[in-house]
């Protein structure tokens, strides 16, 4: 592991809120073990194993049901350690792979068979050398028969460049991490209400309302991020997603513990029936349901 890179918290608390039963992690990884799985020759940077007996010890930890694992950049293309997960976990995860362009159909329909229902296009110039647009618009092509969807990570600095290579997807989108917004801005500034009135706008568009240890100014405290999830949650009930992002590659500032960020959620979807929409209806409607065409 890189030597500036911070490990998983090893004994997260319990969180105070109890999830409801039948809950889902919609976002997190699996990274390794590395003697199995190898990190890819191209990653930016190097992790500390994360194996899925860890990942599903702490889905029962915390009083999930099932997970949604999305492929990391530190994995590239080879999604070997994510389908692996997917296999052992049964109908209990789905997966979000990261695809080469010369991918086959037989290789996808494999995939789908394995429980892969997104692929991921990254746009963090920090984590992958850039793709052009075409290749994604190839993908995005290729995956249509099988009524998967497409998770986009950027930053918000480019959503506005992002935006009509966005529309061109012509499908189900989901973005990670809110759009990542600048937290310093408050919720009404052009920057995020920017973010806003693309969902208003494209109801093809969801977003996952998570990572607030990536985004605070102040952590571990987490509340100068509620009020931009809790904007979300409350426009778009039915199309938010909630997750830990565990194992938190790349953090730098401190360690999460993964029991405090799931007492976020009731400060992000106060009533019962926006926590069963963020936690169940909606990842269950978007992974577990058969969406081919
Ligand atoms: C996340 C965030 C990060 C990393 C990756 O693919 C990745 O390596 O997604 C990050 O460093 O912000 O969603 O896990």
């Amino acid at each position: 592991m890189d030597p500036d890179y911070l490990p998983f918290h090893d004994n997260p608390s319990k969180p105070a809120f109890s999830v409801p039963e039948g809950a889902v992690d919609a976002h997190c990884h699996v990274f390794g073990p590395a003697d199995t799985f190898p990190y890819h020759p191209k990653r930016k940077y190097t992790p500390c194993d994360a194996p899925k007996e860890k990942l599903f010890a702490l889905r029962d930890h915390l009083g999930f049901a099932r997970n949604v694992i999305v492929q990391a950049s530190c994995h590239g293309t080879d999604n070997a350690a994510l389908l692996d997960a997917l296999q052992y976990a049964g109908d209990r995860a789905r997966g979000v792979a990261v695809v080469d362009p010369n991918i086959t159909d037989e290789e996808l329909q494999a995939m789908h068979n394995a429980g892969v229902r997104a692929v991921r296009f990254n746009f963090v110039k920090r984590l992958v050398d850039t793709t052009p647009k075409e290749v994604f618009l190839d993908i995005a092509e290729k995956i249509r028969p099988l009524g998967w969807h497409i998770v986009v990570y950027f930053e918000a600095q480019d959503l506005e460049e992002l935006t009509p290579f966005l529309m061109q997807l012509n499908t189900l989108i989901v973005v990670d991490h809110m759009g990542r917004p600048d937290v310093s801005k408050d919720v009404e500034h052009e920057d995020f209400q920017r973010f806003v009135t693309l969902l208003q706008a494209h109801e093809n568009i969801w977003t996952k309302v998570s990572c607030p240890e990536r985004l605070t100014l102040n952590p571990p405290n987490y509340d100068d991020v509620v009020p931009f999830a809790r904007t979300l949650v409350e426009r778009f009930p039915d199309r938010v997603l909630w997750g830990t992002d565990w194992p938190h590659p790349n953090m730098k500032s401190h360690i999460p513990d993964d029991g405090k960020l799931v007492d976020v959620i009731p400060k992000i979807a106060p009533t019962p029936d926006l926590q069963q929409a963020l936690l169940i209806d909606n990842p269950m409607r978007l992974y577990w349901q058969d969406h081919t065409r």
